[in-house]
């Protein structure tokens, strides 16, 4: 252990703690703007500094270690001076203009700003135009850019995908596109891991919420809505409600305040996933010599997009289900458009998810079976749906509950669980049991799944099937091990659930934004537990799914189930 003194506090922290966390461990703040433990410790935005007794100049306390009777003061009247001429230069290359940013109120730069009480002037005062591209689900807006170097390091060390580099030298240094390609051009995933660790606002997604508010205004148009899972476990953090009170029913109740004819649960589409995506791993287990190895989920678009473009001859193991999302969009737009008795081009479907990369999702030309249009109109993110609920004052706090609309809003415990890691392979392992032994296993039977781990293993016995070797993964570097060792040989499954965020959808790159806070494990506990209070707990129990098989699609797999419900990922 390595003893000094902090602010006047003694504190003992192992050899090799950087200052920042040694104060930390004492429950001393240091200001940081850059810092992301374990990924971005490289002083890069140097408000961390902190003065060290017999050291002529101040150090940055996040990329320099604790030495034994070091005596450091963290706020001292040089520490103070120097964070806010700091800061001042930060601010001389960044738009200012807080009241235009989607991130005011929840921007690291803004807080310190007023933390530092830096109301003057600051050095440079007009900023040069620049052409923003807004077309992509992932915007850059590059007057925001603080050069804090997260999003380069978010992307390189936790989704190995190298998209943002570092561009230019000396005050024209600046972030772009690696190889000086756009961003629609490269590699992206548009996970919007980068977007979810920007401090400022110089990431975010594609604003939609222009056309929704067009689409609800226009008379014309019946307005449908889908809640993704993962969006009930975090829509209400920015108003700092008990997670227990921030129920999907008040979701609902807020959504119809807002004008929509229909609110939905993408929950449904779960259910209905998992019994064609069952039905095709039971069909491909007991064909084996048929099909290559393993079978991977297919409903994680950021996923699709990587495995197209980094491991292409893979594209053939994705289930051809299409994900909950789309094959949503296409039931609305086919069998409740009959049930209602309406043109299919006058239902606008929305989705509400807690990702960026479901509105490249839908926007793919082959998501059109319904009726030719779009299956899915426009994707919401988690935080654009609270943008909504703000500029039409609506006050969660004082929501009554509304249940979901019938009869696209009937979910089971197992819908509810994909939106944290694990829960789509637990669902399908949970059906495809029952589909082969006729009874159901105990719910909790495939536990092994569960837990934050990056990449998990189990083999579990179904009787009559023999041993399924099961393996899931979230976090793109996480996938790109696994795929690795599967080339080469070193491992080898029947079932692969692959989420591109870490932890699954819970911490999706739409999900609200909590600076230097990782919550998809505490979002995915509410799921969890969403399925434990849930009375039906098996996809193929939902009775609304049966409805739609009894009266519309037949039987998983049937040729309108395929045309509807499934795709050509080469298409
Ligand atoms: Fe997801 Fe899915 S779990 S992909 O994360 O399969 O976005 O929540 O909606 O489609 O159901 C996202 C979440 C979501 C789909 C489902
Ligand atoms: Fe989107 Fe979920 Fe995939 Fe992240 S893990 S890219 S939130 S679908």
């Amino acid at each position: 252990m390595v003893n000094l003194t902090i602010d006047k506090k003694p504190v003992s922290v192992p050899e090799g703690t950087t200052i920042l966390e040694a104060a930390r461990s004492v429950n001393i703040a240091i200001p940081t703007l850059c810092y992301l433990k374990g990924i971005n410790e490289i002083a890069a935005c140097r408000l961390c500094m902190v003065e060290i007794e017999g050291f002529p100049r101040l150090i940055p306390s996040c990329d320099n270690v604790v030495a034994e009777g070091m005596v450091i003061h963290t706020n001292s009247p040089r520490a103070r001076e120097a964070r806010r001429v700091n800061l001042r230069l930060l601010l001389s290359q960044h738009d200012i203009r807080c009241t235009k940013c989607t991130r005011s109120g929840n921007c690291k730069l803004q807080t310190l700003t007023n933390d530092y009480n830096l109301l003057g002037e600051h050095y440079i005062k007009d900023l040069k135009q620049t052409q923003d591209d807004f077309s992509n689900p992932v915007v850059r807006i590059e007057n925001r850019c603080v050069r804090c170097m997260r999003c380069v390091q978010v992307c390189d060390k936790v989704q190995s995908m190298n998209i943002w580099d570092l561009m230019g030298t000396g005050s024209r240094t600046t972030i772009g596109v690696a190889n000086v390609r756009s961003l629609g051009d490269s590699d992206c995933t548009f996970c919007g891991q980068c977007v979810t660790h920007c401090p400022v606002g110089a990431l975010q997604e594609r604003d939609d919420t222009g056309k929704v508010f067009d689409a609800l205004a226009d008379p014309k148009k019946i307005t449908v809505v889908q809640i993704a899972p993962a969006v009930r476990a975090a829509w209400a953090e920015y108003y700092h409600l008990d997670p227990k009170f921030a129920t999907a029913q008040r979701m609902v109740t807020a959504l119809k305040q807002i004008g929509f004819d229909y609110v939905f649960d993408t929950d449904f589409a779960a259910d209905l996933t998992i019994m064609e995506e069952g039905s095709e791993f039971i069909h491909r287990f007991t064909h084996r010599d048929r099909y290559t190895w393993p079978m991977f989920t297919s409903c994680c678009p950021g996923w699709v997009r990587f495995v197209k473009s980094q491991f292409p001859r893979f594209v053939g193991n994705l289930s051809t289900a299409k994900s909950p999302q789309q094959m949503f969009g296409a039931v609305a737009k086919s069998y409740f458009a009959e049930k209602i008795g309406v043109d299919p081009h006058d239902i606008f479907v929305v989705s509400v998810m807690p990702c960026i990369a479901k509105k490249s999702e839908c926007a793919q030309p082959t998501m059109t079976d319904a009726c030719g249009d779009a299956d899915v109109d426009v994707v919401l993110t988690t935080r654009e749906m609270v943008r909504m609920f703000r500029g039409e004052q609506i006050l969660p706090a004082t929501l009554t509950e509304t249940p979901f609309d019938s009869p696209l809003g009937t979910g089971t415990g197992a819908a509810v669980i994909f939106g944290s890691t694990g829960g789509v392979m637990d669902a399908a392992l949970r059906t495809a049991y029952h589909m082969i032994t006729g009874s159901n296993p105990d719910p909790d039977a495939f536990s092994a799944v569960r837990g934050m781990d990056g990449w998990k293993e189990a083999r579990f016995t179904i009787p009559g099937a023999g041993t399924v070797r099961i393996a899931v993964v979230s976090g793109l570097a996480n996938t790109r091990h696994l795929m690795r060792a599967l080339e080469k040989g070193e491992v080898s499954y029947d079932f692969v659930e692959v989420m591109a965020c870490p932890g699954g959808c819970a911490g999706g790159g739409g999900q609200p934004i909590h600076d230097n806070m990782e919550l998809a494990e505490s979002r995915g506990n509410v799921l969890w537990a969403l399925d434990k209070a849930e009375p039906v707990r098996f996809s193929h129990e939902n009775p609304d799914v049966a409805a739609l098989y009894r009266d519309y699609l037949g039987s998983p797999m049937s040729p309108r189930a395929h045309h509807l419900l499934h795709t050509d990922h080469n298409g």
